[in-house]
Formats: C-alpha cells, structure tokens, sequence
C-alpha cells in the first residue's frame, strides 16, 4: 500500500521545485511548457514572466547568487530555449547554479518536423555542465534530482543545468509505487572536511611567508567570517574579485583593493580560496605573480588546480579548510608589518583621493558631464546595504571604482555580458523589496534587454536603472580612436530619449543633463521606483579599462601593463 497519490509528470517537477523551497520563477510561456506552468501557478509558486527567455535566465541567475539556491527559469521549445543560449553561457562561466527547464515535441512527433523542433540538447550541452531530455515517466524525480545535484555541484564546479520533457510525458501518470522520497527531500550541501596533513604543511608555509595574500573567488562566498578570521590569525593582505566582492569589508585592515597589481607583483605567498586563476589574476603566470609560491583552497577541481599548482592543495570546504589553518598558524609568523601597514595606507591614501575627486570630475569637449558625477552622487544617496550593478564598456569601469567598495555587486563579469544589467535589477528588487537597487548601464548594454522595464513595472520591481548616456559603445569607440587611426565605425548611438522610452512603459523617469540635478534626480527615483534616470555623459573620459588596454584585446593577458610582463619573460 502507497500513499503517494498519482500524478502526472508535470505536476511531479512542480512538486520537486515546491519540496527543494522554490518560491519563484522566470520565464516565458509557451504550449510546450504550460502543463508545469499549470501545477506551479496551483502551488502558488510566483511565476515572473518576462519579455525575452534571456532575461529570464539572466534573472534566475542574479537569483541564485542573491540568495545562494538555485535559479529556476522556464523557456518554451524552438526558439524559447534558443534565446536562452547566452545568458546560459554567461551561468557557465560565472559557476551560478541555474536550472532551466525547457519545452520539447511530443515523443510520437520526434524527427517528423515537428513546430519548433530542435535539437536544444546539443545546444545547450556545451555551454552547461548537464543536458538531457527526460524521456521517462517513472524516472522523472531521479532526474530532477540528479539535475538539481548537477547544477550545485556537489563536488564539481557549480553551473547551469538545461533539462526538457516531451510535452507527452509531462502529461503521463507517473506509477505512484515508483516514488521514492529520497529524490524529493532537499539534501544538506556537502561539507568536503579537511585533510589534517594538509593543514600543518599549509600552516608551515605560512608561518615562512613575509608578503602572504589572500585572493578569494566565487566559491569564498558564504564564508565571511572564516577568511576574516584567518585575515585576522595571519595578518595577511587580502583581495576581492568580480565574484566575491562585499565578502570582506573594505574597513578591514587587510583589504588592499586599491593595489590590486602591485600586491600581486610582491607577494611571496598568495592563497586563492575558491579562485579560478582566469584573466582577472593574470592566469596566476609567473610574469604577474613573479614570487609566489601558492596554496589553492576549493571543493571543486577548476578552482583547485587550474594554472597554477599549489604546493599545498586543499580539496574541501574553504570555510572548513580556513578554519583549521586559522586554529593552526597562531600569530607567530614572519609577516612583515612594513610591507602590510604600508600596501594598507596606500590603498587608503588612493581611495579617498580617488573619492574625493569623484565630484571634481570635469565635463569633456562635448559639454556633457564626466559619468564619476554619478558615484559622487550615488554615494550621497545609497545606503551601505544597497545592492548595485553594473553593466557596460567604459561605465562599468568608471562603477568598479566609483561605487564604494565593497558592496553587494553583480556586473557583466568573466562572460563580458552586455544586456545583464535590466533583467539582474529586476530580479534583485523582487528579492529585496525593501533594499535600494541600482542599475548603472551603458546606453549600449541597456539597449540589449531594455524590454525588461516592462517586467520591472508590471512585477513591481523597485528598481531604479541608472543610464549613462553617451550616445556610444564608447569604450570600442575609443579603442578606434586610440589605436585604430581614428577611424571611427560602428560604434556610435544616437543621443536616443531613454526617459521618454521609460515613460511609454509608465516608469517614472527624468533626463539628467546638470550634475547639480543627480542627488535630488536619484532620491525622487528611489522613492518613484521603478524609475529610470537617462544621464547624458560625456564620450570624452578614459575609463581605467579603456587606458589598460581591456578593449584592445592584448595577445598574452587580458592588460596591456601584464601582457607587457609576458612579452618582457619571452625575451
Ligand atoms: C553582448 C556583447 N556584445 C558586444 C560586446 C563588446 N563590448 C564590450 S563593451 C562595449 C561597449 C558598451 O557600450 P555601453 O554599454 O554604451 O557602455 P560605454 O562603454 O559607452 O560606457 C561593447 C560593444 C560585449 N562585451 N558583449
Ligand atoms: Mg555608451
């Protein structure tokens, strides 16, 4: 005897999502899908419809990094789940776990030219870290299991998982004596524990390391407080990248943000806590990093090994692994307090000059204000718990430094993708409905998913989009002028009205033209919210990005002053 009542397959996946505390989901609908749709609407799971399956994606992935579960996105067959290859792509690399659930032709219609029949799987099989098509009814909550285990990683790499049923099957009963509870009841994350052999051969390494520094990434995130502790036991410095910024404050007396380079260049020591060593740390090449020896914490092989190898290699959890060494160094190491209290005060010296000179930014040759304007006036407005992001060419350069560091911060990150900031914003503010959040963009990277206001205003997203509008994909339009003899193509934009096109979809919205407008403009737009503030700009000013070289795409590292490094060892 069962008491498990039968059900289709459809409303089983419902069920799944529902038992592993899924409250939402975005996507677009279509016939393919509409039978989950149904059970999840019954269940009163908040369906976030949007206006482009991209953006859905995009949304469950701001999703999983806001609140560390995982993204759930739908997309209709055909062209549905096609929309959704890039913002999948960025979920790849950016290691977010995102589930998306996709439609497909019924079985008895398989390869006889079915409506928006495709072959998603071989599609998506690339650019996820698991695709299939679940074909059979009485496995469907093995699958679902097996996906959701995928997409978290449990052991590998975290990342997008790309799942479809057969609009038939989604309508088979499924045997209630198959059930089995184990695939339904939410599984603990795993916790890799720490080999003690490691520990004290690490602990021996750092208590030798005059110029130690952490770099964290991706898989620090959710242990602050053991990578302030083991700051706090070894005095080592520390930096943030793209993915794990806000971990650590920028009160801490290790944070060096502001000498990002020059640590890397002198530290004797450097231990990356769930850091890929992509282009962000220079590849971990002996040209940037030219006296480090390495230790490598992770629970995953790409952040453990890749690169560079550690001679201390610690595979488990980095809270767990920080822990043990932070119990294990005690304060007596060879640190060198000149080297630490000086890198400290030097990056505080350049980030209150940089601060302050925010406010003075002059306008350019065109007579449009400098966009640092708008984090002079951010910083007037925004509570230290808003949430910002960024997205763009030059205006995300000018926002990594102009926002105050470090703050809960998402941005077109390792992918470059352009197009994330609306549909990110959106799904921020529906998590954090009583946070500020900011979307500073390109007038280029909005225009990629400017659609999504309209998501922002019938969801009721309080968010307020920031454009910075130079009438430009500037930071290309500058690499032409730089370096391609002035020849400027394709990459101007016209000074388009983004207030009135905001207006058409009922957001309240204003052109800024007088920085002496910005701090009264921003505060009526957060109490308006959604709203959407078109910052016209100056093309004139030379983000950091645009003067290292990050458009121009150098042969061996992603800047110009490390890819000089490596030509300098070649010789
Ligand atoms: C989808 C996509 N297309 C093109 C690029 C190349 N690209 C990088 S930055 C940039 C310019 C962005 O312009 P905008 O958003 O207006 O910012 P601005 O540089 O003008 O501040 C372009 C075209 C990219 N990274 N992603
Ligand atoms: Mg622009």
């Amino acid at each position: 005897m069962t008491r498990t009542p039968a059900r289709s397959v459809a409303e089983w996946i419902a069920e799944f999502l529902v038992a592993r505390s899924v409250d939402r989901v975005y996507g677009l609908q279509g016939g393919h899908i509409q039978p989950i749709w149904d059970h999840l609407a019954q269940r009163n799971v908040r369906v976030f419809d949007v206006r482009d399956e991209g953006a859905g994606v995009h949304m469950a992935h701001c999703h999983a990094v806001m609140t560390g579960q995982v993204g759930i996105a739908f997309a209709t067959a055909g062209p549905g789940v096609t929309n959704c290859v890039t913002a999948i792509a960025n979920a790849q690399l950016e290691r977010v776990p995102v589930l998306l659930i996709g439609g497909c032709a019924p079985v008895p219609q398989d390869d006889l030219g079915p409506l928006q029949g495709i072959d998603h799987v071989s599609i998506m099989r690339p650019v996820t870290r698991g695709a299939r098509t679940l074909r059979t009814a009485d496995n469907i909550l093995r699958d679902l299991d097996k996906a959701w285990a995928t997409a978290i990683g449990d052991g590998n790499p975290p990342g997008p998982v790309y799942i479809e049923i057969p609009t038939d099957v989604l309508r088979e009963i499924v045997p209630p004596g198959v059930v089995l509870d184990e695939y339904l009841k939410p599984k603990p994350p795993r916790r890799i524990p720490v080999d003690v052999a490691d520990v004290a051969r690490a602990a021996a390494l750092i208590a030798e390391a005059k110029r130690p520094l952490v770099i964290s990434g991706r898989g620090a995130m959710g242990n602050a407080a053991e990578v302030a502790r083991f700051l706090d036991a070894t005095g080592a410095l520390y930096l943030d990248t793209q993915e794990s910024r806000g971990l650590v404050p920028g009160s801490h007396p290790s944070f060096v943000g502001a000498v990002r380079a020059r640590a890397m260049k002198e530290a004797d020591l450097v231990i990356t806590v769930g850091r890929k060593l992509d282009y962000q740390v220079g590849y971990g090449s002996p040209a940037v990093l030219p006296n480090a020896r390495w230790i490598r914490i992770a629970d995953n092989s790409e952040e453990l090994r890749e690169n560079r190898r550690g001679e201390v290699e610690f595979y488990a959890h980095p809270g767990l692994a920080l822990a043990a060494l932070a119990a294990a160094v005690g304060r007596r190491n060879a640190v060198d307090p000149e080297w630490t209290k000086g890198m400290r005060n030097e990056h505080v010296r350049r980030s209150s000059k940089y601060a302050e000179e925010l406010a003075k930014a002059p306008a350019g040759n065109d007579g449009h204000m400098h966009p640092n304007r708008i984090f002079a006036a951010l910083r007037n407005v925004l509570r230290p718990d808003a949430i910002t992001i960024a997205d763009g060419g030059d205006i995300l350069s000018f926002a990594r430094l102009g926002l105050e560091a470090p703050r809960t911060y998402l941005d077109a990150g390792t992918f470059g993708c352009l197009g994330v900031g609306t549909p990110y914003g959106v799904a921020a503010a529906l998590l954090n409905p009583d946070k500020q959040v900011v979307v500073i963009s390109g007038d280029g990277a909005f225009g990629i998913n400017a659609m999504e206001v309209d998501s922002a205003k019938r969801h009721g997203a309080k968010v307020v989009f920031v454009i910075a509008n130079n009438a430009a994909w500037n930071i290309e339009r500058l690499d032409q002028q730089m370096n391609y003899g002035g020849r400027i193509v394709g990459t101007t934009l016209a000074w388009s009205n983004y207030a009135g096109m905001a207006k058409a979809f009922d957001l309240h919205s204003e052109r800024v033209t007088d920085p002496s407008r910005l701090v009264g403009a921003l505060e009526e737009a957060f109490a308006k919210a959604p709203a959407l503030l078109d910052v016209v700009v100056t093309q004139d000013a030379l983000s950091s990005d645009a003067g290292k070289g990050l458009g121009w795409v150098p042969s061996y590292q992603a800047l110009t002053a490390w890819d000089d490094a490596e030509k300098a060892r070649r010789k």
